[in-house]
């Protein structure tokens, strides 16, 4: 699966030829993410009026509150709260309207779940009152680049943080995507970002990666991504990959957001076997089964 030949482009660039965390886990302020013999759930919960799948639906905090204890329930490892929509086009919501949406909820839902929180957004100042409020993880679809302040809370907090790709800015990046090799692309990019965040005292062991299905790819780009994740896995960090109901399942069954469910479940059993250490999905009972089966055929089941 992985070529280690001397031709491999991970070792001609000089990245890590190892795959996988060194110990197999991510300790956050609650609680670990282990990742040595499973693949862990990022459940997505959205709190933007306008988003493609589920906007809208959670402008009341107890209703996104119950979500998010339903999903926990359901066997989410992580909780994902996002409120800006990043979807091709969106219009960026202002700082305060942001914090206003996502603060109560993690207030909230903190002292309803156990398992970790992370916070979807680019911004320091969402992510330090998120931190403040409970959140453990910053999740940074910019990948430490639009808010220079970002790398100096993340290290000063030693939070895991995920860098995830972008081509382009989320108002932008669906015009004209373009790549020579979109794989080694992302895995020079992401390389790149780790370094700066180490450089800036992040911690290594705090670094999660991710290729940014949709954001600024065409659909051959994202299958792409999707074939060549052992080529980025390589980069010795976790890696997550978020799949669920994107345009690309879209593209390929002809159908809207809610009827790309059994094409996300596909997506997520691929992403596992090809190396993915965390899922992002909106449907967390059914992702859960798909994954646990997945984990068996690449884990076993210890028998
Ligand atoms: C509209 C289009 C709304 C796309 C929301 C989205 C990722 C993420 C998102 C991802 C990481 C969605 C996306 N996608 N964070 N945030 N990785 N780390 O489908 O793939 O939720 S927003």
């Amino acid at each position: 699966m992985i070529d280690l030949s001397p031709a491999d482009s991970s070792i001609a660039s000089g990245r890590a030829a190892a795959s996988g965390t060194p110990t197999g886990y991510l300790p956050t302020r609650h609680g670990r993410l282990d990742f040595s013999r499973r693949t862990a759930i990022m459940a997505i919960l959205n709190l933007t009026p306008d988003s493609f799948y589920d906007g809208g639906t959670r402008l009341d905090p107890g209703k996104a509150i119950a979500d998010g204890v339903e999903m926990a329930e359901a066997g989410a490892d992580v909780i994902d709260i996002g409120g800006e929509s990043t979807r091709p086009g969106a219009r960026p919501v202002s700082e305060d309207e942001e914090l206003e949406r996502v603060l109560p909820v993690i207030r909230g839902l903190r002292r309803e779940v156990r398992v970790p929180i992370s916070i979807d957004t680019y911004r320091s100042r969402v992510a330090r009152a998120a931190l403040r409020q409970g959140a453990d993880i910053v999740n940074d679809i910019s990948a430490l680049r639009f808010d220079a302040e970002m790398v100096g809370l993340v290290a000063a907090e030693k939070v895991p943080v995920v860098l995830m790709h972008m081509q382009g800015t989320p108002r932008t990046m669906q015009a004209e995507p373009r790549y020579d090799d979109v794989v080694r692309e992302v895995g020079d990019f992401l390389a790149a970002q780790i370094r700066y965040a180490v450089e800036q005292g992040v911690e290594r062991g705090n670094i999660i990666v991710d290729p940014g299905i949709g954001f600024g790819k065409t659909l051959d780009h994202n299958l792409a991504l999707l074939r060549g994740l052992p080529e980025l896995a390589s980069l010795g960090q976790p890696l997550l990959v978020g799949a669920s109901r994107k345009s690309f399942i879209g593209k390929i069954l002809g159908t809207e957001p809610s009827e790309r469910l059994e094409g996300s479940l596909a997506a997520a059993a691929a992403a596992v076997l090809a190396g993915a250490n965390i899922v992002r999905a909106h449907d967390v009972k059914e992702t859960w089964k798909a994954v646990r089966v997945a984990d068996a055929i690449r884990f076993g089941v210890g028998e």
